[in-house]
């Protein structure tokens, strides 16, 4: 199907292959290679996440356009570039294509001479996905919220997801394994947590912002010469949100060493030299919007987004796999057991996370 779907993109050369990229947990990609080298990214938007893959797509015009702008009039520090992905549009003009099953299809550009990594390569790195998340940040600082659909709700509202849990948890047919004890105890002993961000934006604290949604590490691209973040792709969850969420899931994917996808799970830490580059990086674009209250959140946001991963992983292994792709039953098991080592590990070094922040500023 996905040499039908590349089809209908008329991008001007003909393809030479097609190759499936598996690093995303919920679209199909693809990456599409015209016969100059020239590529493009295919994807089938999961309609099961994404229920309404129209509003998807206006959302992602609207982002383009309103960077586009922005970038005209003011661009990111003196001479980086910055690139935002485009949709290309199918044979009839529209943003997407629909196959005989009903399944959307999207094409974008693929941003040329750049790469990403699914862990942090060294300081310098980390330091520019901070950079990238700051800039981007600043990019739509100014979107208005009714811009945007919520294309996505009760995305990273973590006591939903609490919610959702106590639901599948109180009903399930999957094996009770040790680790499976492991990670119902896990989120027994966060309950008193989870709403630690909901609470500070209930009570006005923590003001609603643009925010991307994603920006875990390898969403973050790399000019291949400069090593400079140029770009932050993966625009499907761009809509209000605390820019919390955002920075604590970057910081989560990118200061864990070992990535999302080990197996050694005693092993996985949080590595706090890797989180000062980030918010170093991060501040130098985004400090003159932060207030002393966001500042206040940034460890809670850092833990929760570690643990609310965790949590979806783990309901998901409960509910059997479906909501996130999964290679084979189990894989949601060991991602949430990942993450919640991953949140073992922010806890154990509170103090010395929250001294980074403090530095930082
Ligand atoms: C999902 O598809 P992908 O990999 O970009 C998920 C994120 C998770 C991430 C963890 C819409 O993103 O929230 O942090 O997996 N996206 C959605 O790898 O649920
Ligand atoms: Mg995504």
């Amino acid at each position: 199907m996905e040499e039908q779907a590349a089809l209908q993109f008329p991008v001007g050369n003909e393809i030479i292959e097609i190759k499936q990229d598996t690093t995303g947990n919920i679209n199909k990609t693809y990456l599409v290679t015209l016969t100059d080298s020239e590529r493009f990214i295919l994807q089938r938007i999961n309609k099961r996440v994404f229920t309404q893959p129209e509003l998807v797509m206006r959302n992602i015009r609207r982002f383009s356009e309103h960077v586009a702008r922005k970038l005209a009039v003011a661009p990111i520090d003196k001479g980086r570039r910055w690139e935002t992905p485009q949709v290309l549009a199918a044979r009839d003009g529209k943003d997407f294509w629909i196959d005989a099953e009903g399944e959307y299809w999207r094409a974008l550009s693929f941003i040329p001479r750049s790469r990403s990594y699914n862990t942090a390569q060294n300081e310098a790195h980390a330091y520019e996905v901070g950079f990238g998340l700051g800039a981007f940040h600043n990019l739509i600082s100014d979107m208005k919220a009714d811009q945007l659909a919520d294309t996505l709700p009760g995305f990273h509202i973590a006591p939903g997801y609490l919610a959702h849990f106590d639901k599948v948890a109180a009903n399930h047919s999957t094996e009770i394994t040790a680790e499976v004890r492991h990670g119902l105890a896990f989120v027994e002993a966060r309950r008193g947590f989870i709403s630690v961000l909901e609470d500070a934006k209930a009570s006005g604290k923590l003001p609603l912002r643009p925010i991307h949604g994603d920006p875990k590490i390898n969403n973050v691209m790399m000019d291949t010469v400069t090593g400079q973040a140029i770009s932050i792709i993966d625009l499907d969850t761009v809509k209000p949100g605390l820019v919390h969420y955002d920075i604590g899931d970057g910081l989560r994917s990118a200061c864990n060493a070992l990535g999302e996808e080990t197996k050694d799970f005693d092993a996985v830490c949080f590595e706090p030299e890797l989180a000062k580059a980030i918010l170093s990086g991060y501040l130098e674009q985004a400090h003159h919007f932060l207030t002393p209250a966001d500042y206040e959140h940034l460890f809670d946001a850092i833990r929760l987004i570690a643990f609310e991963l965790g949590l979806r992983f783990f309901t998901d292994h409960l509910a059997g796999d479906v909501y996130f792709l999964a290679d084979h039953r189990g894989h949601n098991l060991e991602r949430a057991l990942v993450q919640f080592a991953l949140c073992q590990s922010i806890e154990a070094q509170e103090s010395t996370i929250r001294k980074i922040i403090a530095d930082a500023l």
